[in-house]
């Protein structure tokens, strides 16, 4: 277990489409004023809740979200679908998530000056998967000529540094020696655009990164991975029951309880305390303090517990240039979020730097790689 492990280059596909947050705000309040006529009688009856409006203002405070890019725009906006349209594709096509991991895959590869050959592994690891079998992860390993093998994660918010955790294992245990760790988080349609407390909150987008063993290595921008670290604890406080039990439960399998749905407090409560102390132990593990990281690449679900969580360990606020924000323009993209600024804000780190690319969300699930530049 001697190999050195380098991430040598990423990519990140952004969807054409976004939605701002006044965009989203007047569809969501024409749907609720249109919600509350239709059920005047039973509101005034109490019998069902009236629905308030939401806020842009709102929004952005509690979130830092300005706008959100989107696979496909159509349907979300209309009052009378609140969903996007997505037409199915044959078995003969190249689906949906696939097509969007090889886009971002290819940018990764070359970030990393990797052709097909060079590639033994393939991981697909996200927050959804748009069918269980076969694998998407084996679908994109067709389609961009990878020989070896391929496979499907799911993890929530932490599917991509969990995807990069087992790909840092498989190097270090030498049964692959470059892996495609792929996050395709084609989120939208999980999204219910007619809830409130929910409706803002996430975007589409892809993500990939290579990982491969040291002795390969030629990209000229490239981290040695020092050390992974994981975390898991049991909570529902964010929670999809879509399943497919859902068709032997006799239940709408698109019901409120189906889709995205979580406690944004309690989650708030319980996750920033506990990411702040798994990046403390991981780094103590280096006998390395707060101080001593150059960046910072969380997790872009909200600001505001990314500000926290950067005070705890520091005992202030960390700047946008150690903890880069991507969440106004992308908004949570699930795993892809910590990927995506470490993509956006590495180039500029000097040899020795170090940084920590770190993930928090549902499961609960906390996963960190420590990271210092070539
Ligand atoms: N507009 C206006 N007012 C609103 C709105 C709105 N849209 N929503 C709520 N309010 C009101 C509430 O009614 C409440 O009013 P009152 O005080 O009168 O009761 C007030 O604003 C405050 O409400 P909250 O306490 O709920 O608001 P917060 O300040 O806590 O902010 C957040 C809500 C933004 C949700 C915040 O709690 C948060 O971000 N929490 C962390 C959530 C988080 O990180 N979750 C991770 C989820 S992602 C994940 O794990 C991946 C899952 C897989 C991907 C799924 C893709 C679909």
């Amino acid at each position: 277990m001697t190999r050195q492990v380098v991430i040598s280059g990423t990519g990140l596909w952004t969807p054409q489409h976004s939605i701002s947050n006044e965009e989203l705000i007047d569809s969501y309040n024409d749907y609720a004023d249109k919600f509350n006529a239709e059920n005047a009688e039973k509101i005034d009856a109490g019998e069902v809740s009236a629905k308030p409006h939401s806020s842009a203002e709102f929004v952005e405070k509690a979130s830092g979200i300005k706008s959100r890019y989107i696979y496909e725009k159509e349907g979300v906006l209309d009052i009378n679908r609140m969903r996007p349209v997505i037409a199915e594709r044959s078995d003969e096509q190249i689906s949906n998530q696939a097509e969007i991991a090889v886009e971002a895959a290819k940018k990764a590869m070359k970030a990393a000056n990797k052709t097909a050959e060079d590639i033994d592994a393939v991981i697909v690891s996200c927050a959804y998967l748009q069918r269980s079998y076969p694998a998407i992860a084996i679908e994109v390993q067709a389609e961009l000529g990878i020989k070896g093998f391929g496979f499907d994660m799911l993890v929530a918010c932490s599917a991509a540094t969990f995807g990069m955790h087992r790909a840092y294992e498989m190097i270090k245990a030498e049964t692959a020696k470059t892996v495609l760790v792929i996050n395709p988080e084609l989120v939208s349609p999980q999204i219910n655009y007619t809830d409130r407390d929910s409706h803002f909150i996430f975007g589409d987008v892809a993500t990939a990164i290579i990982l491969e063993s040291e002795e390969t290595v030629t990209s000229e921008n490239a981290f040695n991975v020092l050390s992974t670290k994981a975390f898991t604890q049991f909570s529902s406080n964010i929670r999809s029951n879509h399943g497919y039990l859902n068709r032997a439960n006799d239940t709408d399998p698109y019901g409120a309880d189906k889709l995205f749905h979580q406690e944004g407090r309690k989650v708030f409560k319980d996750v920033c305390p506990l990411a702040a102390e798994h990046i403390r132990e991981h780094l103590a593990k280096h006998d390395l303090l707060p101080e001593n990281l150059t960046r910072w690449w969380l997790h872009q679900a909200n600001i505001n517990m990314n500000t926290l969580i950067s005070k705890r360990l520091l005992g202030r606020e960390a700047t946008r240039e150690e903890a880069p924000i991507v969440l106004d323009r992308y908004a949570n993209t699930a795993s892809a979020g910590s990927v995506i600024a470490f993509n956006l804000h590495n180039e500029d780190l000097a040899k020795g730097d170090y940084g920590i690319l770190c993930s928090f969300g549902a499961g609960y699930s906390i996963g960190s790689l420590l990271v210092q530049k070539r």
